[in-house]
């Protein structure tokens, strides 16, 4: 298991399309889902999708246990909403993409699920409160969305400026001959 770097915006990468896992669920998608997971207990996050680590594949991790409960880790690969309440709900979103920034983002209250879980069942299961929030926004990473992208494009400018300038400033931190982008 290794922890691997988790891409930020505006990295191009984060907004492509994920492919689906095809011929069923492997040995090498299960090390990547357990990457995956070391990734998001250490940032820390409650999801993560396989692009966030600069995989396109249609695969998502998430634990939503709470602090001092054993951990819950979930996995969900090529995962399909089949039904979509029309109640939503409002939430205060946070992504590991977009560091330090929240917003709220309106989403449908409840969804029904279709993926394959770590061993390549297929499940079929219910989500409300956090989970339906968290597969969302999951779920909207696996087709280059970023929860910013739900914002006014105002804020999503200001966000994305406020994003460049800390790269700029991460940069400068790091000695020139670090710099592997530089000549
Ligand atoms: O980057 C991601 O996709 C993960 C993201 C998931 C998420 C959070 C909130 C609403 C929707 C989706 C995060 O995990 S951000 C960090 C976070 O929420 C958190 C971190 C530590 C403890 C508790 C929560
Ligand atoms: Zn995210």
């Amino acid at each position: 298991m290794a922890i691997r770097p988790i891409l930020t915006a505006p990295d191009p990468r984060l907004k492509q399309r994920s492919a689906p896992v095809q011929g069923g669920v492997t040995d090498a998608h299960r090390a990547l889902m357990d990457d995956m997971l070391e990734t998001m207990y250490d940032a820390p996050g409650i999801g993560l999708a396989a692009i966030q680590i600069g995989e396109p594949l249609r695969i998502i991790v998430m634990d939503l246990a709470k602090e001092g409960e054993p951990k819950q880790p979930r996995y969900f690969v090529n995962p399909e909403i089949l039904w979509a309440s029309e109640e939503t709900q409002p939430y205060e979103e946070g992504c590991l993409s977009v560091p330090d920034i929240y917003d709220e983002v309106e989403r449908p209250a409840r969804v029904k699920l279709r993926y394959l879980n770590y061993h390549g069942e297929q499940v079929e299961e219910d989500a409300e409160g956090l989970f339906a929030v968290c597969i969302q926004h999951e779920m909207d990473h696996l087709e280059g969305v970023l929860f910013i992208d739900h914002l006014s494009r105002l804020k999503r400018e200001k966000v994305l400026q406020k994003l460049k300038k800390a790269k700029r400033a991460a940069e400068a931190d790091v000695e020139p001959a670090q710099r592997s982008h530089r000549l």
